[in-house]
């Protein structure tokens, strides 16, 4: 009889790098190095788990539709991700643990020289670049200012500098990436760490492979 086998996605970079650990608790090994590999398919210690590496903002997508049965991303992709598809809940994705990893925070950012709390202040209309439209939007929306979202795929700084943006929503961890574009963070918006989502559908048929390392995830990021 042919044995289940077990397809976790993850992104290259540090949702990877920090999620190695908790798989070691589970007593997986991924016996690759994406660094130096280029498979996309990378075996483990165990014949009946693999790893699959895909795109950050992928990795919600592979395990809605069953392409992996589980996988880790950051709070930020999964918001985005079920806001695409009608808001909080509607993707039936199982999110049993926060893993505590890839740390960082989602915050508001403009140019040192603008004054954002007296734009606020006078209800001026703002200009906002950001990869992150779901959490833009529902947050200016709470605190009742005006925004033209202007979406990005990458280098949000660059927006300000080029007079394109007022302001931009990014994550900011050592708050270094600002500092050397001459930004300043003005408003935190969310804390962000990385999830565990689980295809529900496979956490029936696979619970016996999936359920000890849901338990070691637990254990390990208590
Ligand atoms: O890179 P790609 O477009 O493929 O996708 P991605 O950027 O979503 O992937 P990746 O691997 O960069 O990030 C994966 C996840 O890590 C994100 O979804 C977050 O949940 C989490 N994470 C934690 C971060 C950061 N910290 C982080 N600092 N993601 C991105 N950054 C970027 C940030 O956007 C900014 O450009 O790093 C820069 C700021 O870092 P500091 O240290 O200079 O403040
Ligand atoms: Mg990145």
């Amino acid at each position: 009889m042919s044995q289940a086998k077990l397809t976790l996605a993850l992104s290259k970079g540090r949702i990877f790098e920090e999620t190695l650990p908790l798989l070691r608790a589970a007593g997986i090994e991924v016996l690759e190095d994406p660094e130096k590999s280029r498979k996309l398919i990378l075996p483990t210690n165990r014949a009946d788990v693999q790893v699959v590496l895909v795109r950050a903002s992928d990795v919600p997508t592979y395990v809605q539709y069953g392409g992996a049965d589980l996988g880790v991303c950051g709070k930020d992709t999964l918001i985005e991700h079920e806001a695409e598809w009608g808001g909080a809940g509607s993707v039936g994705l199982y999110q049993p643990l926060d893993l505590k990893i890839a740390k960082c925070r989602m915050s508001v950012a403009v140019r040192a020289d603008f004054d954002y709390a007296n734009a606020v202040r006078q209800g001026a209309r703002l200009k906002v670049a950001t990869k992150y439209v779901a959490i833009a939007r529902e947050f200016f929306a709470s605190k009742g200012v005006h925004v033209d979202l202007i979406k990005l795929y990458g280098s949000m700084e660059l927006a300000p500098l080029t007079g394109m943006a007022d302001a931009i929503v990014d994550l900011v961890s050592t708050g270094n990436t600002l500092k050397a574009n001459h930004l300043v963070e003005v408003e935190p918006i969310m804390e962000i760490s990385s999830r565990l989502v689980v295809n529900p559908a496979a956490l029936k048929v696979k619970r016996e492979l999936i359920r000890p390392i849901l338990d070691a995830f637990a254990q390990a990021t208590a």
